[in-house]
């Protein structure tokens, strides 16, 4: 068997949104064939690692990424042509030099993603292994418990609905994978028994989520606390809440705008705000609860809440060691958000996984607002043992298509399909 890597071509595909993202595929000197898309963020931290766009105002509106596709075929695919597809480590540290830039802006780390995970699933297909399989190491899997995104805000949902941008239902206390997703999927519908009730609408917003405008940033927590209920689960011991504010969204000059309350909040009146909601539901974790910058405030925060529940930098780390090592040393946060496309190759992004590891801190893996049907994250989450996925709500193909690949991974794991449960949280 020869796992050399042939060719690499990438194409210009449509994501969840409409627009444009990169595909790539990977053909072995064995025959083997293998694809990846890459997804897209809306809420991006300034930080992440550079989404190359055309910027040609007449195609897709600025948004075509026919440069990184170029960039694939004519000077990714001939660096990398000849080279194992398993050696992950040589594939990834090529890019990342033929890019030569510290934000991979030359190249577009869309560009070296597609490449990076095409080679991974075409190494995995030659060795006829599943991609968890062949990702993971020392046969150690972990089924993650899902975070499912039920109701969406922010720029989520054009700003029409909350503030903060996603509201998840976190069914840590079911017994298995299978059975955590069912109960998502009924307090889902309950939910939108609920909303119909109230006379709210009920279309969704970008990453599947109801998106109705609410009447405070507290409301859709009454409403998710009772959808819990009412699907037959105890909130807080079956089920619990996760709230990503995305507040870099919403912070203006130092002040935390709550424009569907009317406010304008200080990083201690926003804290003081997060506290009585955690004393008031059954809140598990808050992701980027102040904004990137904001490392002060987030001190503050984690002084507060971060004994009591997961606090998770997505935006203020990007998805970057170094970031991640600033935030260890600094004590900001306790939890990391794990986004492929912040940092841009496989290889990193294990590298982010492992350090916040050995600091004691949870590791959550999450999708992109912007998705394909891509599932590579569902394989990806079940290999490192993260022991978290968001990955939207229980509704829209993009969304339900990871949760489904890890139903196929339980089911072939059988006895050996362990489920995160409670002990995915570090709190
Ligand atoms: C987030 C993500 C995913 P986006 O903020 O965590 O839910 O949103 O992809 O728009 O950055
Ligand atoms: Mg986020």
């Amino acid at each position: 068997m020869d796992a050399a890597i042939k060719t690499i071509h990438a194409r210009e595909i449509l994501d969840s949104r409409g627009n444009p993202t990169v595909e790539v595929d990977v053909v072995l000197n064995d025959e083997t064939r293998a694809r990846a898309a890459v997804p897209s963020g809306a809420s991006t931290g300034t930080h992440e690692a550079v989404e190359l766009r055309d910027h040609d105002k007449l195609r897709f509106g600025g948004k075509g990424v026919l440069t990184a596709v170029a960039n694939v075929n004519t000077i990714i695919a001939p660096a990398l042509a000849g080279m194992d597809a398993a050696d992950q480590g040589r594939i990834d540290r090529t890019m990342i030099a033929l890019d030569g830039t510290p934000n991979k802006a030359r190249l577009g780390a869309n560009a070296i993603l597609g490449v990076s995970m095409a080679a991974a699933r075409a190494a995995a297909l030659s060795r006829d292994i599943p991609l968890y399989e062949y990702l993971g190491s020392d046969h150690t899997y972990l089924l993650p418990v899902p975070m499912m995104n039920v109701l969406n805000g922010g720029v989520h949902a054009q700003w029409q609905g909350a503030d903060f941008q996603e509201y998840m239902i976190v069914p840590f206390g079911a017994p298995d994978f299978h059975t955590a997703l069912r109960w998502g999927a009924e307090t889902y519908h309950a939910l939108l028994d609920l909303l119909k009730k109230k006379n709210y609408p009920t279309a969704v917003g970008d990453e599947g989520g109801f998106a109705p405008k609410v009447a405070s940033n507290e409301e859709p927590l009454e409403f998710i606390t009772l959808a819990i209920e009412q699907a037959g689960y105890r909130p807080g011991t079956d089920i619990g809440i996760s709230l990503d504010p995305a507040s870099s969204g919403f912070c203006y000059a130092g002040k935390y705008e709550l424009k569907r309350e009317g406010k304008a909040l200080t990083p201690e009146e926003l804290i003081r705000y997060y506290t009585r909601l955690v004393d008031t539901y059954p809140i598990l974790s808050i992701e980027d609860g102040l904004a990137e910058d904001d490392w002060a405030g987030w001190k503050v925060l984690a002084g507060e809440l971060g004994t009591r529940i997961e606090l998770i930098g997505d935006d203020i780390f990007v998805t970057s060691p170094a970031l991640v090592k600033r935030g260890i040393e600094e004590q900001v946060a306790n939890s990391v958000l794990i986004k492929l496309n912040q940092i841009g190759t496989v290889t990193e992004t294990r590298a982010t996984i492992d350090l916040a590891r050995g600091a004691g801190w949870g590791t959550n893996v999450s999708h992109r607002s912007g998705e394909t049907v891509d599932s590579f994250i569902a394989d990806f989450t079940v290999a490192t043992c993260a022991g978290k996925l968001k990955t939207g709500a229980p509704s829209r193909g993009e969304r339900v298509e990871k949760y489904n690949q890890l139903m196929r991974i339980e089911e072939e794991l059988g006895s050996r399909a362990v489920y995160a449960g409670r002990k995915a949280f570090v709190r």
